[in-house]
């Protein structure tokens, strides 16, 4: 994917909205944030990069959706017809994305990173669940979760005992990873960081663009790399914009 941009115009990043969590409320008040932040960033974006948990939970049955989102889904559809490129990534969350965006949208769904060029800068963008060392426990269940016979017995159950379910799951994982040690930051043992300098010993990537750590960090990998993690928006609401030929890590106040 190759972007050329304009002298003012930039490219926008953001994950982990969790929409949905912790309850009703606190999620909406988030939700019209996020709107704002769109509202902000829509006449010199050049495309928007939506790099997954952007639902805390996520099922697309073969004719139902989950409810709930239509503000910021009509946002993001409001962008489209001004035709600002929105793309999106699924997380450790949302990983059972499939093509309603797609198809209902046009916004692309990956599941894995991918490779941008943004002028002439090299950027490498994904969720980042699963790669580099540890995390062994995730590694297991995402096969589990990634299983096609597993989903598919899923979609069989009823959405209000699906989607109850997996709300149940959800909050004791995310309750669990926000108290565990996960969330401090673990220096030369940050996996994903790890993981940068491995792919960097074989290509060359300027930036390495990643969400799920829920820290928001901008370090050195190598001479002439970054690795910036996106943070969150539950109570930092930080995002990334490239300008000038230059990342920056920013935070939306509004
Ligand atoms: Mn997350």
């Amino acid at each position: 994917m190759q972007i050329n941009l304009a002298s003012d115009q930039k490219v926008y990043f953001a994950s982990d909205f969790h929409l949905g969590a912790p309850d009703y409320r606190t999620s909406k008040e988030r939700e019209y944030k996020i709107i704002r932040w769109l509202e902000s960033i829509e006449d010199d974006a050049a495309a928007i990069f939506l790099v997954g948990d952007i639902f805390d939970f996520w099922f697309e049955y073969n004719t139902v959706i989950p409810k709930g989102f239509i503000p910021f889904i009509s946002k993001i559809a409001q962008m489209r017809q001004k035709g600002i490129p929105i793309i999106f990534f699924t997380g450790n969350h949302d990983l059972w994305m499939k093509d309603y965006f797609t198809v209902e949208l046009g916004i692309p769904v990956h599941h894995h990173p991918i490779e941008i060029h943004i002028n002439r800068s090299k950027l490498l963008v994904g969720h980042g669940d699963g790669l580099g060392p540890g995390d062994n426990k995730y590694k297991l269940l995402k096969k589990l979760f990634t299983n096609k016979l597993c989903q598919e017995l899923f979609r069989w159950l009823h959405p209000d005992i699906g989607i109850w379910i997996a709300q149940k799951w959800s909050g004791s994982s995310r309750i669990s990873n926000l108290e565990k040690d996960e969330g401090s930051f673990k220096g030369e043992d940050e996996w994903l960081w790890a993981y940068t300098k491995e792919v960097e010993k074989r290509t060359h990537f300027d930036y390495y663009i990643f969400g799920h750590r829920h820290l928001p960090l901008e370090l050195p990998v190598g001479e002439k790399s970054s690795y910036i993690n996106l943070g969150e928006w539950v109570s930092q609401y930080t995002y990334g914009v490239y300008e000038h030929d230059k990342f920056m890590l920013k935070s939306f106040a509004k």
